[in-house]
């Protein structure tokens, strides 16, 4: 096990739901730590480095589309397998597909309104850590209750 920080969004549908709160205590809760957080409206050029993978899919201009329509909350999370568990906990990318307890199944039921995005993988968040953090924005912190949260 090791300590991992990953991208977290709560995208435009989320915002507009008024569900932010609720979905950042889940994972709060979950024992991870903010170590970054701001509101932006993501612009063209960001959702184009941001899905660079996608670029030339189907759905890639309805996507970018949705991701710049309205301000998005970006997180960063820190704690023991954050990258995995935070995937976890949001669920599969088509709401109808994942799994009842996680935020896309209990939000939502369209995959290209799916509330949230977080990096699949280690290269994934480090990269997309980058994009939306400069270094000095992600700060180290000790909380008493981590020793509680891990051994
Ligand atoms: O990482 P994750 O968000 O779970 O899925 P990706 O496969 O990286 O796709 C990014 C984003 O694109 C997804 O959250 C919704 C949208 N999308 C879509 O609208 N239709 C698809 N067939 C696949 C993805
Ligand atoms: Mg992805």
């Amino acid at each position: 096990e090791t300590t991992e920080r990953t991208l977290f969004l709560i995208k435009p549908d989320a915002m507009q739901r008024g569900l932010a709160g609720e979905i950042i205590a889940r994972l709060e809760r979950r024992g991870l730590k903010i170590v970054g957080m701001k509101l932006l409206r993501v612009t063209r050029e960001l959702a184009e480095r941001h899905y660079a993978e996608h670029v030339g899919k189907p759905f890639f201009p309805g996507l970018v589309e949705f991701i710049t329509s309205a301000p998005v909350i970006a997180i960063a999370w820190e704690g023991q397998d954050a990258i995995k568990v935070v995937r976890a906990t949001i669920g599969a990318t088509n709401p109808v597909e994942a799994a009842s307890g996680t935020v896309r199944a209990d939000f939502g039921l369209d995959k290209g309104r799916n509330l949230v995005h977080a990096s699949d993988g280690p290269e994934s968040a480090t990269r997309e850590l980058a994009l939306f953090f400069a270094p000095d924005e992600l700060l180290s912190w000790d909380r008493d209750v981590d020793r509680w949260v891990a051994e």
